[in-house]
């Protein structure tokens, strides 16, 4: 039977391709994101190519009062969820701590931390309800391995795989399931936006590897969520073939 799936950030790169996977295996989607119009063309072609049901919910995670007010109505709209995928996040800057610009720092810890947790509280009584559903956190590598410039952005996926682990716990004594996926460097708008949209400066990020793809990501977050009822994946780590750890990475 079809799942409803929520993606948070739908509207690029691997949360894209999330919502792409899941309406290509049948299920239905709400997809979400700050870009209306980029919303409005996916809806479009995942309708019309996979024949599912594709909502829209234009969301700016980091609006505590909109995740609030729009998520419960907009679920409840879709007709519950089962599958919640907290992928919206972002860098700001790479920078050596000391040089770094604080208003970079709060956008990433309003969004990448405190939007995954507004995102959370409102889908979690959906799920208490039925005493099951699945959440799928994206976490990173970089939660894993600080490096040099990235504290900030580190520190929010860490924060990510730790919130994750909690919930995980809080939930316990029901059906819910709470993963995390730590991909390691996936060839994305990611670095554009990083870099404030110096698209030469994110070219040199993956030049010479053979970088992850974000089509790879969704494979494996719906393979984590296609598992039998008494199977929950907690965490997934996945590294390009050139990628050892954090920055690591041998190019070629
Ligand atoms: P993209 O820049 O391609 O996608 C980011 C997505 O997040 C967009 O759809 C964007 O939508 C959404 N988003 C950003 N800020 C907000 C916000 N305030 N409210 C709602 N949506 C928001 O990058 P990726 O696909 O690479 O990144 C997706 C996730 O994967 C992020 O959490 C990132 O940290 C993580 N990740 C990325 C890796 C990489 O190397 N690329 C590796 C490991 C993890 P819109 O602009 O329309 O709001
Ligand atoms: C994104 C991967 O290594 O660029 O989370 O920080 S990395």
């Amino acid at each position: 039977m079809a799942r409803n799936i929520f993606v948070t950030g739908a509207t690029s790169g691997i949360g894209l391709c999330i919502a792409e996977a899941y309406a290509k295996y049948g299920d239905n989607v709400l997809i979400s994101g700050r870009r209306a119009e980029l919303l409005d063309e996916v809806q479009a072609r995942l309708s019309k190519e996979y024949g599912v049901r594709v909502e829209t919910l234009v969301l700016d995670v980091r609006s505590r009062e909109d995740v609030e007010s729009k998520v419960p109505a907009a679920i409840e709209a879709f007709g519950g969820v089962d599958v919640l995928v907290n992928n919206a996040g972002l860098a700001q800057g790479l920078d050596p701590f000391q040089d770094s610009a604080v208003d970079d720092a709060v956008t990433m810890i309003d969004t990448n931390v405190k939007g995954l947790l507004y995102v959370t509280k409102a889908v979690l009584p959906f799920m208490i309800d039925k005493n099951e559903g699945h959440i799928v956190n994206m976490g990173s590598t970089a939660g894993i391995y600080a490096y040099p410039n990235g504290a900030v952005y580190c520190a929010t996926k860490a924060a990510v795989k730790t919130l994750s682990d909690g919930i995980r716990m809080d939930t316990i004594a029901t059906d819910i399931k709470v993963t995390t996926i730590q991909p390691g460097i996936v060839e994305t708008p990611f670095s554009e936006v990083r870099f404030h949209g110096d698209a030469e400066r994110a070219k040199s990020v993956y030049a010479g590897i053979d970088a992850i793809q974000p089509e790879d990501v969704a494979d494996v977050v719906l393979y984590v969520t296609n598992q039998p009822k008494r199977l929950q994946i907690s965490d997934v780590t996945i590294m390009a073939n050139q990628q050892a750890a954090g920055f690591m990475v041998h190019k070629k």
